[in-house]
């Protein structure tokens, strides 16, 4: 009977501040923290054509290039053209990505054995006709020298789901769009910064989660190749569409 008395008193005393948690909880879930826009700054008609041609004009110098330099670049521009990919839009801002940023000869060298290995399959007995001939103006093959010529690989993955500490799975929401616009903004930054980048998709890419030591729940999204042009580098004489052809204004 005293027992009884005891955990009746307990659960009197632990009901309120459950309730409260409770309501806690709630309050958080339901009523999410809302700031002042303070980042945005308005520009003039006039300023803002100025500053979006000017920003074509330079986006447009951009270009893929597969002949690099192996001069080092400072590891901190990689960190301020990663931190810009990772302010990226993403589903219910669960930023589903992860970068893993090479500069290991020895890791250089066997992404590009197993880069090649796959390239090769591909080049000589997967790839349809089709494909090759589409492929056929930028003048690729299988070999990948750049992988282990350029200073930095950068390969970013995409989370098909997260894992809590506890092991708890979390859903991931447009984790392909999410990580394809981070993908986008960091070739900009790249850009931006000085330097020149190839975007290089090896099918399949399984093979950088055994080689990166990366989870399951993590699936190869693209290999990006960071560096210095080499000196004389040259690229393929390619056209990009017109704004008539791409842009339909109702
Ligand atoms: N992954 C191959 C083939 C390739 C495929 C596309 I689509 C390209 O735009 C370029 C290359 C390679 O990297 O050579």
């Amino acid at each position: 009977m005293p027992f009884l008395l005891i955990e009746r008193i307990f659960l009197l005393a632990i009901l309120p501040i459950k309730i409260i948690s409770n309501i806690i909880f709630e309050s958080i879930m339901n009523n999410p923290n809302f700031l002042l826009l303070s980042s945005y700054k308005k520009f003039s008609e006039q300023i803002m054509i100025k500053r979006s041609k000017s920003f074509y004009e330079d986006i447009k110098g951009r270009r893929t290039v597969r002949d690099f330099s192996d001069e080092p670049v400072p590891k901190e521009v990689i960190d301020n053209c990663i931190l810009a990919a990772g302010t990226a839009p993403s589903g219910a801002n669960l930023q589903p990505w992860h970068f893993v940023v090479v500069s290991d000869p020895k890791i250089k060298e066997q992404i590009r054995k197993a880069a090649e290995e796959e390239e090769k399959e591909f080049y000589t007995k997967r790839a349809p006709k089709e494909w090759l001939d589409a492929l056929a103006p930028l003048g690729t093959d299988e070999h990948k020298p750049f992988l282990e010529e350029a200073p930095f690989l950068i390969a970013i993955f995409a989370k098909s789901y997260d894992e809590l500490p506890d092991g708890r799975k979390v859903k991931q929401y447009y984790s392909q769009e999410s990580v394809g616009i981070a993908t986008g903004m960091l070739i900009t930054a790249v850009h931006n910064a000085g330097l020149v980048s190839l975007t290089h998709t090896p099918s399949p890419m399984n093979f950088l989660n055994r080689i990166l030591e990366r989870p399951n729940n993590e699936r190869p999204f693209l290999l990006l190749v960071v560096g210095y042009p080499a000196e004389e580098a040259k690229v393929p004489d390619i056209k990009k569409k017109d704004l008539e052809e791409i842009a339909t204004y109702i």
